[in-house]
Formats: C-alpha cells, structure tokens, sequence
C-alpha cells in the first residue's frame, strides 16, 4: 500500500522525520509531498525544502519526496496512492485535521486518512516554532536534523553555533 504525506514542510522537522519513519514502517512506501503554494511566502523553497527532506530521510528506503499543486486526493489518485497520513500533536490539530479528512473523503471516497499520534518529545514542535526561535537567535539544534539547523540560521543570517 502507498501512502503520502503532504504538507509544507518549511522546513523539516524533528516531528516530521518521526513521522515519516514510524509510517515507513507501516507502509509499502511513503511519498513525502511538498505543497507548491503560491499563496504562502515560505522560508525555504521547493527545491530547499524538497533537497533537505531527501537528506533528512536517505536512510529510509522506501520513503520518496516530490512536490505537488493543486488537491492532495489529485495528487494522491495521480500516484496511486490510497492513504493520507498527518500527524497529531495537539486538540487544535484534531479538529482541523478531521476536518480536512472529512473534506477529502468527499473528494475521493476511496481515500483513507491515517493519523499518528506526535511522539511524547515532539508535541509542541512545528515548523513555525522553529523559525521564530532561529530568527530571534535561538538554537534549533535539537529541533530539526543538524544539517536543516545549518540552513536555518544561515537563512536567518544568526550566528552558526
Ligand atoms: N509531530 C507530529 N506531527 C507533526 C509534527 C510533530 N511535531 N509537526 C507537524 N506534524 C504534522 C502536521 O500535523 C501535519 O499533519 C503534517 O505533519 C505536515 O505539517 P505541515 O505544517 O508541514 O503541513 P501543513 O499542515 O501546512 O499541510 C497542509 C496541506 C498542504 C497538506 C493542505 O493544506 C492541503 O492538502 N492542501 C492542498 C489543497 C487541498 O487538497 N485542500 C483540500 C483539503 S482541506
């Protein structure tokens, strides 16, 4: 069974990475899929986001990374992929998580919305967090994959610890 893993992934995380092992494991493949979004005006770029992904998980075999416009259950149909999987961290993501499975489920009915629970350590992480302690100078070191936390704070222009 292929399943995908959407989001924005500006950048990378910790959470993320975990994610993506523990649903390597349940699954044939795992597709990492970065959002093209013209409307959000990210850190990192597609290319930057996809590269450091493809760094992040070389050690898992089966997980691939792409990038993608438009609806997700599109871009999921195109792969032939039956399962959606997001993470949860907190209440305020369950709702908005259901939400949007529901929401995919009357896109595609065939498609199937998997969720794994943040691991204890991760809960608070996202990339949004991330960026704002890099851009008030801030370690990340133990937040993203240490070559992510390179670009971050060159991206910042902060100090390299
Ligand atoms: N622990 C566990 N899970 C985590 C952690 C963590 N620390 N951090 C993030 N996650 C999970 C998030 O909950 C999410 O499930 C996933 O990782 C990706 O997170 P982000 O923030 O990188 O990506 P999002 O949530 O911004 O991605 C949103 C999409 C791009 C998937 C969504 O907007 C989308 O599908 N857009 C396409 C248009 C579409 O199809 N719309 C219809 C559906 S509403």
């Amino acid at each position: 069974m292929i399943a995908i893993y959407p989001g924005s992934f500006d950048p990378i995380t910790l959470g993320h990475l975990d994610v993506i092992s523990r649903g390597s494991k349940l699954f044939e493949r795992v597709i990492v899929a970065v959002l093209r979004n013209p409307s959000k005006s990210p850190l990192f770029t597609m290319q930057e986001r996809m590269d450091l992904i493809r760094q992040s998980t070389s050690h898992i075999s089966n997980v691939e990374v792409d990038c993608f416009d438009g609806l997700t259950v599109n871009y999921a149909q195109m792969r032939g992929a039956s399962v959606i999987i997001r993470g949860l961290r907190v209440l305020s993501d369950f709702e908005k998580e259901l939400q949007m499975a529901h929401t995919n489920k009357t896109l595609l009915e065939e498609i199937e919305t998997v969720f794994l629970a943040t691991s204890t350590e991760y809960g608070f992480l996202s990339s949004s967090v991330v960026k704002e302690i890099a851009r008030f100078g801030g370690s990340v070191d133990h937040l993203v994959p240490k070559h992510v936390a390179i670009d971050i704070y060159k991206k910042c222009y902060a100090k390299i610890p």
